[in-house]
């Protein structure tokens, strides 16, 4: 049965969106209430996750006319507080836990969890091979943003916190487009730190691609004309500074002159954090939408559990992976083969596979 995990800012708004993107068919798994922010950049907010899944015979259509009251009433998950034990000890997510404890000790060594964990081990088989099983369901259930990888928009902007990689990985996905035969140009929007310019220049030298430097709208609209030839622009932008409240506003202000159906915003996130560290970072960068997540330094980290837990828990797919500060050979476009490499117990040679896809 396949899964959908959908954030809102409260119970019925999750449901509404649910409703609005898979139709009324939706059923509710399992519901999870948390709090981010309240750190150095945002206010304290409330969210509700569910997952959901769409019922037999149901779920083609959009939004019908019935209340979205009434729909939530109908699809809430009992109170746990109401259940008896053997009402709890049924629940589907209690089933699947204790179903293969060998899946589900594989998981936990790779840091992945809920709503990623549940999804992966529902239903799963009692017999087999738990490797082989998960690996598949692995495959399956991750998000991975193939198309972006080979068909990026007009305009890729990095954001993510300084320090995470926006720069370095940026230069590198501009050697991979550009060995695709696409017409690449950067333009940085970081030009106020000192040495950022020099930084990108001289991977734009190095790499033999255009750099310009746009630091107000005029300035910005003048690199886009003069790269309007261009496949892809590809943009640094500083990252937001918790204390610097003028900064960040020229950076919305700056983004906001390009053509939103024609740009793509990627948020860099480092591997070798923890997932509620990562999750409060995306708050701060959720509100330019990011589709997809370039996840970096995977060589300072054993697993990538946590980014996928959360790359599933937010819907933003991943779609590179860099591991090192090499530039441009440190990068691989997300697959199935990269991500099982870079998790424990899946019995694949990280360095094998690493040479094999660097061949293509
Ligand atoms: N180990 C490792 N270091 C990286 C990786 N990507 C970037 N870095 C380093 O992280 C530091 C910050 O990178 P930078 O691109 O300047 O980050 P930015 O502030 O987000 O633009 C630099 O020293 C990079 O060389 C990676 O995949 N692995
Ligand atoms: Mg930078």
């Amino acid at each position: 049965m396949q899964y959908y995990t959908v954030v809102g800012d409260s119970y019925d708004d999750a449901v509404k969106k649910a409703r609005s993107l898979y139709g009324d068919g939706i059923r509710i798994h399992s519901r999870r209430d948390y709090t981010t922010g309240g750190g150095l950049f945002t206010k304290r907010r409330q969210h509700c996750e569910i997952v959901c899944y769409l019922a037999h015979g149901g779920g083609s259509g959009r939004s019908g006319e019935r209340d979205i009251s009434e729909f939530a009433a109908e699809a809430k998950t009992p109170d746990p507080s109401t259940l008896t034990t053997s009402e709890m000890l049924d629940t589907e997510i209690h089933r699947t836990r204790t179903e293969n404890p060998e899946a589900a000790r594989m998981l936990d060594q790779n840091h992945i969890t809920d709503p990623l964990r549940s999804a992966l081990l529902e239903s799963f088989p009692s017999d087999g091979d738990a490797a082989m099983i998960l690996s598949d369901r692995i495959l399956k259930t991750v998000g991975i943003d193939y198309g972006k990888q080979i068909h990026p928009r007009h305009f890729v902007v990095f954001v993510g916190p300084t320090g995470s990689g926006k720069t370095t990985t940026l230069a590198k996905v501009a050697y991979l487009y550009g060995r695709e035969e696409r017409s690449v140009g950067i333009i940085t929007l970081d030009s106020y730190r000192t040495g950022a310019y020099d930084q990108i220049a001289a991977f734009g030298t190095a790499l033999s691609v255009p750099v310009l430097s746009a630091g107000a709208e005029d300035e910005l609209i003048r690199a886009t004309e003069k790269f309007s030839w261009k496949d892809t622009i590809l943009i640094d932008t500083m990252g937001l500074s918790p204390k610097d409240k003028e900064l960040n506003l020229r950076l919305r202000g700056l983004l906001s002159m390009l053509d939103g159906d024609r740009t793509d915003y990627i948020m860099t996130v480092s591997a070798s954090m923890k997932e509620e560290d990562i999750m409060d970072q995306y708050t701060a960068y959720e509100q330019f939408s990011p589709s997809a997540l370039a996840v970096t330094k995977l060589d300072e980290t054993e697993t990538i559990g946590n980014v996928l837990s959360f790359s599933y828990k937010v819907g933003v797919p991943v779609l590179f992976f860099t591991d090192g500060q090499k530039v441009p050979d440190d990068i691989e476009k997300a697959s199935g083969t990269v991500i099982l490499s870079h998790m424990k117990g899946f019995g694949l040679d990280m360095k094998r596979s690493r040479a094999q896809l660097s061949l293509d």
